[in-house]
This record gives structure tokens, C-alpha cells and sequence, in this order.
């Protein structure tokens, strides 16, 4: 009876010519509306994937609406809803064991698939990140290029938005704090909550909310290198001609930012890449998802996003594992970095009633993969850095530790513990800016899923929360009935 419903359903919509088609669709788990051409841009990409995607959607809550998805014990409800299954998010999902795939794909596998810079370029480009997280298609080459050329033309920030950021107190303001004012500082733009107060309809708020969520992952690397030079470089502003043929958003940010190299072009690509997305329930994509769910506006959501961000336990841990790991040497104070010696340091941390900032996961179980996405990098490019050597010694030493203390769940290194060395490596030694680094890749992920939350037209958040007296008077009244 409910796959009759659902077979008239998608005869309707036209993904299925008749009932007997139902069968075979459902097991290729993805509808594709019959005859459609090749599409030529992302947003046609995008328009080409909705319909099929709520057939989708329609078709899992007929046949599994009323079934329990996750469960919720007092514990997680105090605990941070650790594991809680809850939310539906499809740009990335990932595996306590194996780590993140974005729309299905591994890490090592996007390294490979992805399209590269010309001539020689070695890591995935970004700009094909952001099409395969909001189409779910691996792009081609050409796909890629007009992504690339869309994002370099909307790669310009307002003069008098630049002028605001360049009277903010550098010194006293958290590059965080800069990064926050600056997105909330060009929402004004929003064509979504242009949009809004034009009464459009429901069914096009994806697309207002693609075009704020381009254009404001292409501004990003502007805004972040003004408050780079701003903060750090005495308001030395890199000339707009120097980034003139920088076509992909890795080379535009590293030159930007002042930096000449083709190497750490390509960091920039992996770095913007491996940050982009880590599933919906972290801490950035959560606020992202949250406040959008009220239909504020992609500037207004992400700068939520960078707001959580900005917190040492989430996206300022990078920041916080360099001041560790600087420490760390000042205190070895030029003896050998032993086994011994950094253990002794490690436990000197967890009794000052520290972390160890780049170890452990809420959800992961093994190394992070962009942990080793990283590690891999540094042994090609810098196999002999000190920093390098110490975090390689660390990833022999902290999981013992860990694991001796008896209290995390996970021992192994996160993304976090390695970007501080390859940044500092290339120069770029401010480690209170690595964050910001991590917010502009941050965008492509949760904004892209944020189009998605819009397409599918997803309600506004409002979980049920309850009192420590409701959840004693609710169990002592079932133990007293039982
Ligand atoms: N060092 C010392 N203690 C740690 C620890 C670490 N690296 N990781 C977890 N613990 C502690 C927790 O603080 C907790 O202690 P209490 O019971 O006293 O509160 C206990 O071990 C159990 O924690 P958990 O269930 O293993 O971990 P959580 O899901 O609560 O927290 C995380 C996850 C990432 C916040 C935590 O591992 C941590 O603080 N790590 C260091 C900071 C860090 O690297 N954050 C970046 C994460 C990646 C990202 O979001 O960017």
C-alpha cells in the first residue's frame, strides 16, 4: 500500500515512467529525472539535482518516516548529544573509523578524482570540492574551470567594507573577532534576505541562498588576507595585480596573504580542501544549520558557524597546538626529543589540567585522515623540519599517554595537530590566524549544505528540551507504575 503511494508520487513528479520502475530505482538509491542534459554551470547542476533529491527524500520518510532513527539517553541529554542520530545532512558524513567522505567519497580518493591546477598542480582544486558537495557529481574539468572563473569575478569586497576592517583595533581584536565583524559586515548584500523582503516563494530560496553562499565563499580570502596584513604586516596590502592570475581560490588566498610559493599554493588547495566539511553535528556546521533554520541569511549563518569555530575545543585548537608544541621545545630546552623527555612534558599538560590540543575526537575512533592527508604532505615537502620531527615524535608518544590516563574515548591525532607545522614551514608563523584559515575553508562545506537545507525546504529547529526535575519526575513516575 505505501509503495502504491509512493509509485504514484514518483509518476507524478516524472521520475518514473510507471509503478513496475519503482523496484529497480529504489535499488540504485538515486532518482535522476528522465532526459535531462548535461548541465553547464553549478547552479544548473544544482537546479538539475533537487527534484530528483526530494523524490528521494519523499520516498525514504513514506517508507521509513516512523521508524526510530537514534535514541536518546538522560546521559547524552547532559552529554553534548554525543551519537545522537538527529539531523539529516548530505554533503558529508562521517565514520568513526574510517573518517570523512564527502558525498561518498574518501579523502585519498577526492585527492585523486578531483581536478588539479595547470600545469602541475598536485592537489584537488577547492572549486571542484564545492561542486561535488553541492551536486554529489565528481566535475569535470571544464565544470571546474567556470566554477574558478564565477569565483574569481565575485572576489571583490566593497572599499569601504576593507576601510572598517583597517580601523579595527588589530592588537587588541582576535583575528576571529575581525573574521566575524567582516561577514556580518557584508551581509548587507544578501540577495537572500533581499529576496525574503521581495515575498519570494519558498521553492527559490536555494537559489538566493547559492548566490549569497558564492559569493561569500569568494570574498572570504579577501577579507582574511586584509586582516592577515592588517593585523600582522602593518596594513602592507599585497597589490591587487599581484593576485591577477591567481584563477583558483588556493593561489588567490596564498598570494593575498603575501605568500610567492607554488608550494604553499598547493597547501592552500589541500588546506581548503581537508577543512571544507566534517559531517552536520560539530560544533561550526550545527550553527550554520541552526540559524539558517530561522532564515537568516548565509552571511548571518556562517558568521554563527565562525563564532563556534573560534572556540579552543573546535576550530582554535589549531591555533592552540602550536603554543603547545612551541612550549613543548622551549621546555625541552635543547635535549633530544626522547620518548622519555616528551612524555614526561605530555603529563606535565594533563596535570595542569590541560588538553593536549590536537588529540582526540567527539566522534572519530582512528588517526583523522586529514591528519595523514597532512603528515603526507610534510614527508614530501618537509621531511626534515623540526616541527615536523616533534609532531611525528608526539604521534609515536600521546596516544600511550591518553591511553595511560584512561579517560579519552579517542588517543589519536586530529586535523588540528598538523596544520600549525606546515603553515609555520612557508612562513606563516602568526598561529592566532590559523583559524581564520580554517573558517574560509569552512564555508564550502556548510554553506553548501545550507543551499540543501533551502532545497529541501527543511522546518526551522526547535528540538524539546526538558528540566533535571522533568526527567526525575517522568522516570520515578514510570518506576512507580511499573
Ligand atoms: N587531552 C586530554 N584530555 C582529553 C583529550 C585530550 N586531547 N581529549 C579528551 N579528553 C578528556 C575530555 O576532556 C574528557 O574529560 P572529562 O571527563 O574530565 O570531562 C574525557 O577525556 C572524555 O572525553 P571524550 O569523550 O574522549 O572527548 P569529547 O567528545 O568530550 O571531546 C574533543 C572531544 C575534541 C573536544 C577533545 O578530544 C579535546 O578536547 N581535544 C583537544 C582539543 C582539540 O584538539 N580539539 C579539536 C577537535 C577537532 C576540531 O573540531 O577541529
Amino acid at each position: 500500500m505505501r509503495s502504491d503511494r509512493v509509485a504514484a508520487a514518483l509518476v507524478r513528479l516524472k521520475y518514473i515512467r510507471n509503478a513496475s520502475d519503482l523496484v529497480s530505482e529504489v535499488r540504485k538509491k538515486s532518482f535522476r529525472v528522465l532526459s535531462t542534459s548535461a548541465p553547464q554551470t553549478l547552479t544548473e547542476a544544482v537546479r538539475s539535482k533537487i527534484e530528483p533529491m526530494k523524490a528521494q527524500v519523499h520516498v525514504v520518510r513514506e517508507q521509513f518516516g516512523e521508524e526510530v532513527l537514534g535514541t536518546c539517553t538522560v546521559n547524552q541529554a547532559y552529554g553534548g548529544m554525543r551519537s545522537v542520530k538527529s539531523m539529516v545532512y548530505e554533503t558529508s558524513l562521517l565514520d568513526p573509523e574510517e573518517g570523512i567522505r564527502f558525498r561518498g567519497y574518501s579523502i585519498p580518493e577526492c585527492q585523486k578524482l578531483l581536478p588539479k591546477a595547470k600545469p602541475a598542480g598536485e592537489q584537488p582544486l577547492p572549486e571542484g570540492l564545492l561542486w561535488l558537495l553541492l551536486t554529489g557529481d565528481i566535475p569535470t574539468e571544464s565544470q571546474v574551470q567556470s566554477v574558478c572563473m564565477d569565483l574569481k569575478q565575485r572576489a571583490t569586497v566593497p572599499e569601504d567594507v576593507l576601510h572598517f576592517l583597517d580601523r579595527l583595533p588589530h592588537k587588541r581584536l582576535h583575528p576571529m573577532t575581525q573574521f566575524t565583524i567582516a561577514v556580518n559586515l557584508l551581509q548587507r548584500d544578501s540577495r537572500m534576505t533581499e529576496a525574503y523582503a521581495h515575498g519570494a516563494a519558498k521553492s527559490a530560496y536555494w537559489e538566493h541562498c547559492l548566490e549569497d553562499a558564492l559569493t561569500l565563499i569568494a570574498r572570504l580570502p579577501v577579507i582574511a588576507a586584509r586582516i592577515y596584513r592588517n593585523t600582522f604586516h602593518g596594513a602592507k596590502h599585497i597589490p591587487l595585480e599581484t593576485t591577477a592570475n591567481a584563477d583558483d581560490m588556493g593561489k588567490r588566498l596564498a598570494r593575498s596573504l603575501g605568500f610567492e610559493s607554488t608550494e604553499f599554493d598547493e597547501l592552500m588547495r589541500l588546506y581548503l580542501v581537508l577543512h571544507a566539511d566534517h559531517e552536520g553535528g560539530n560544533v561550526s556546521a550545527h550553527a550554520v544549520r541552526l540559524v539558517g533554520s530561522a532564515l537568516s541569511d548565509p552571511y548571518l549563518a556562517f558568521a554563527a558557524g565562525l563564532n563556534g569555530l573560534a572556540g579552543p575545543l573546535h576550530g582554535l585548537a589549531n591555533q592552540e597546538v602550536l603554543r603547545w608544541l612551541l612550549q613543548m621545545k622551549e621546555k625541552l630546552g635543547g635535549r633530544p626529543m626522547t620518548t622519555e623527555n616528551l612524555t614526561e612534558l605530555c603529563w606535565q599538560t594533563l596535570r595542569e589540567g590541560h588538553v593536549i590540543p590536537g588529540f582526540g575526537h567527539a566522534v572519530l575512533r582512528r588517526t583523522d585522515p586529514r591528519y595523514t592527508a597532512q603528515r603526507e604532505f610534510a614527508l614530501k615537502y618537509l621531511p626534515h623540519d623540526e616541527m615536523f620531527q616533534l609532531v611525528s615524535k608526539l604521534y609515536e608518544v600521546v596516544p600511550q599517554v591518553l591511553e595511560e590516563q584512561g579517560k579519552v574515548k579517542n588517543p589519536w591525532p586530529n586535523v588540528d595537530q598538523h596544520s600549525g607545522v606546515l603553515l609555520r614551514y612557508y612562513g606563516l608563523v602568526e598561529s592566532n590566524f590559523y583559524t581564520v584559515l580554517f573558517g574560509v575553508s569552512r564555508a564550502i562545506g556548510t554553506l553548501s549544505s545550507l543551499v540543501w537545507d533551502r532545497a529541501l525546504g527543511l522546518p526551522i529547529e526547535r528540538p524539546k528540551s526538558v528540566t533535571t526535575q522533568w526527567i526525575r519526575d517522568h522516570f520515578e513516575k514510570r518506576s512507580v507504575s511499573a
